[in-house]
């Protein structure tokens, strides 16, 4: 037992997740889940804005296959700050079949990136949303991404949607691919051709470099008994609009949820409502990911 004790209010992982009805393509990759812990192992972050769960690699592999997925990228979260040895051990014992991404201080010396790219390491994360991270300077946040840029990783983004206008210029003028978590948290009650999402949808358009996570309708959605309908529509489009640079994760094991605990069998269930023909899965599942994860064994 760890030492740390899990906040109040915060919903542990579905203990008994049920089998989807959707098969995934052969291959198919969660890109965005989290490892956490064990506590006893790889305390917490000090600064961190909540203690979690455990959420141990172990658990994170069998979920892999009860689910039907091969292969996951492991997102640094903010409970683990930027100590990265909990997202490493468990890189080190995928056999390959994990990559992560990391959180690092711009102080990190090419040593310390070079043994996190031999781990499985291929991108940092930002993290701007407020509840999560004091606010990190925008010129720390330069230096990382300048000194990522030559070991060809990326940096993957998280912020909420009204907080878009004022850091569109910052995201834009990025020097390497960008990767937006969780399709910048729009609210789903705004209408999808409204500007609020459009703004987002411009960010695509205009930044060829940037690629988007269909994930977490389970934190968009305003209504959770009624199986994501709200989120549909906001994903499809942006899987449609953007079939090349698209990525899906579960978020296992769903830092802060409140609202309900997840099935991540519901959350596979909703990856062909959202990419309704087997080449747009194919694309969202494999080949998007392999090609930024894996460029070495992608075939496209
Ligand atoms: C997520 C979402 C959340 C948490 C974190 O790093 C984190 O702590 O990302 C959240 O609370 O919305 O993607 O795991």
């Amino acid at each position: 037992m760890s030492d740390f004790k899990m906040d109040f209010g915060w919903r542990v992982y579905h203990p008994n997740p049920r089998k989807p009805s959707f098969v995934p393509p052969k291959g198919a990759v969660d890109a965005h889940c989290h490892v956490f812990g064990p506590g006893d192992r790889f305390p917490y972050a000090p600064e961190r804005k909540y203690t979690p769960c455990d959420g141990p690699k172990e658990m994170l592999w069998r979920l892999r296959d009860h689910l039907g997925l091969s292969r996951n990228v492991i997102v640094q979260a903010t409970c683990h700050g930027a100590d990265n040895r909990a997202l490493v051990d468990a890189l080190n014992d995928s056999n390959g079949l994990a990559r992560g991404v990391a959180t690092v201080k711009a102080t990190v010396s090419d040593e310390e990136l070079g043994a996190l790219h031999d781990a499985g390491v291929r991108g940092v994360r930002f993290n701007f949303v407020k509840r999560l991270v004091d606010k990190l300077p925008f010129d720390a946040l330069e230096t990382i991404s300048e000194k990522i840029a030559p070991l060809g990783w990326h940096v993957v983004i998280y912020f909420e949607a009204q907080e878009l206008a004022e850091l569109a210029s910052f995201f834009a003028a990025l020097p390497t691919d960008v990767v937006v978590d969780h399709m910048g948290r729009p609210d789903v009650t705004q209408p999808l051709d409204g500007p609020e999402f459009g703004r987002f949808l411009t960010l695509l358009q205009d930044n060829p470099n940037f690629w988007c996570k269909v994930s977490c309708p389970e934190r968009l959605t305003q209504n959770p008994s009624a199986s994501y309908d709200d989120v549909v529509p906001f994903a499809r489009h942006v899987v449609e609009a953007f079939p090349e640079r698209v990525l899906w994760g579960t978020d296992w094991p769903h830092p802060n949820m409140r609202s309900h605990t997840p099935d991540e069998g519901d959350l596979v269930d909703f990856i062909p409502r959202i990419a309704e023909t087997k080449a747009l899965q194919q694309k969202l599942l494999v080949d998007n990911p392999m090609r930024l994860y894996w460029p070495e064994e992608s075939a496209s």
